[in-house]
């Protein structure tokens, strides 16, 4: 645990917005003496005279709002309030007014905890599925540990076991990246073929606009998601086609730009439209990971993508109009999206700059031999 410098800080340590309680935390040499100022308790004795730990009620005396206080440590309290931000941003202003310095949550826990602990925690916040929260409840604790492994490692001059362990976790980054950013997935292909119609199949409500007049889509138009529990944006695109409309060549052109960008790209066809040459040549273009076979109830039996332009590429046969080989779609993009998970044993970072420091260690290691220990462990801080 890091040993907070003298200053007098304050925060608010739960989220912004509505919630049943706000929490406001408090550190510093000013801090007991502010308590007592500011605190009325109910047999008027000083809060700050009570034990470790001990909680209180009171009424904060400038606002007159009721509040709990515990005392985390001689120098550190919180200060429990009614939810919302009234209450909490009351307290905070008598704090400034007494020279505490308001800092982010985030600040707050770095003063008290390493990096890879609080970082990861703020990760954790930022969780947008159970399923991305329960792998980064279990790194909370295993990361921080991981890393003491590996300085301990370091000192005992076992670099290479230390070398082969970072490895390991850089391997899995773009993992531990997505628990927090969405995977994106973009559907591109020619005007009508029903990229919008399955976009709103998928997420469960009419998201995006759906006409039978070709080129209805013009700018993007994204849709947050979860896929077997992975967060996902869904990116429904204009049609791509030569045109002439200054729009819609605006349209296509951000739709090619998302397909640069995307983690995952869908072609969808119209089975009952699609010329085979003009086909391959799209994907040829677009080089899509998946490729999905629309409106099969306009042509159930029989489809043109039986050429070697494809059949490497995964397919889906879809009919929005009888919901037919939607939720075939949506497995098969999780399964592309995802192929493999990690084990419980295995940490790797979770933020850009957890991984910018574990790759710096490594590339460090393996460019310097001879690096001294204090060098490696720096970047590890
Ligand atoms: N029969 C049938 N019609 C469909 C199916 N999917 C979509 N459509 C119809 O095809 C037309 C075009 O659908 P959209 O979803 O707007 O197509 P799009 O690919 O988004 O078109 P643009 O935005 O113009 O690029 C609409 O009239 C839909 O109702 C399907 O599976 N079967
Ligand atoms: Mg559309």
């Amino acid at each position: 645990m890091n040993s907070p410098t003298s200053c007098n800080i304050c925060s608010q340590i739960t989220p912004t917005g509505r919630g049943a309680v706000a929490v406001v935390s408090v550190f510093g040499e000013l801090a007991g003496a502010t308590i007592d100022e500011c605190l009325l308790t109910p047999n008027g004795a000083p809060f700050t005279s009570r034990r470790h730990q001990d909680v209180a009620y009171g009424i904060w005396k400038s606002t007159g709002e009721d509040l709990v206080v515990s005392k985390r440590g001689e120098q550190h309290f919180e200060i429990h309030c009614h939810g919302g931000a009234t209450a909490s941003q009351a307290v905070i202003h008598s704090l400034t007014d007494r020279g505490f310095t308001e800092v982010s949550a985030t600040e707050f826990a770095i003063k008290f905890q390493d990096f890879w602990s609080v970082s990861t925690q703020l990760a954790l916040t930022q969780a947008q599925t159970s399923k991305t929260a329960c792998y980064l409840l279990r790194l909370v604790t295993q990361l921080p540990k991981q890393i003491q492994q590996i300085r301990d490692l370091l000192a005992a001059d076992e670099r290479e076991i230390a070398a082969t362990q970072l490895q390991s976790m850089l391997s899995w980054s773009d993992f531990g990246k997505h628990l927090t950013t969405p995977r994106i997935v973009v559907l591109c292909g020619q005007p009508n073929v029903g990229k919008s119609s399955l976009v709103n199949a998928m997420a469960g409500f009419q998201r995006a606009i759906v006409h039978d007049i070709p080129g209805t889509t013009r700018d993007v138009v994204s849709q947050a998601l979860a896929i077997d529990g992975w967060p996902v944006t869904l990116k429904d695109t204009a049609g791509i086609r030569d045109s002439d409309n200054p729009i819609e060549v605006q349209g296509i052109a951000q739709a090619k730009e998302q397909i640069s960008k995307a983690d995952l790209t869908i072609c969808v066809f119209d089975v009952s439209e699609t010329q085979q040459p003009e086909s391959a040549k799209f994907i040829a273009e677009t080089k899509p990971d998946l490729i999905v076979l629309n409106k099969t109830d306009l042509l159930p039996s029989s489809h043109p993508f039986n050429d070697e332009s494809t059949h490497l590429i995964a397919t889906v046969k879809t009919s929005v109009k009888t919901n037919v080989g939607i939720r075939e779609l949506i497995e098969t993009i999780g399964a592309q999206l995802v192929s493999a998970t990690p084990n419980n044993s295995q940490t790797y970072p979770v933020t850009e700059e957890q991984h910018k420091r574990l790759k710096e260690t490594l590339d460090c290691l393996n460019s310097e031999p001879a690096a001294k220990l204090a060098h490696l462990l720096n970047r590890l801080n």
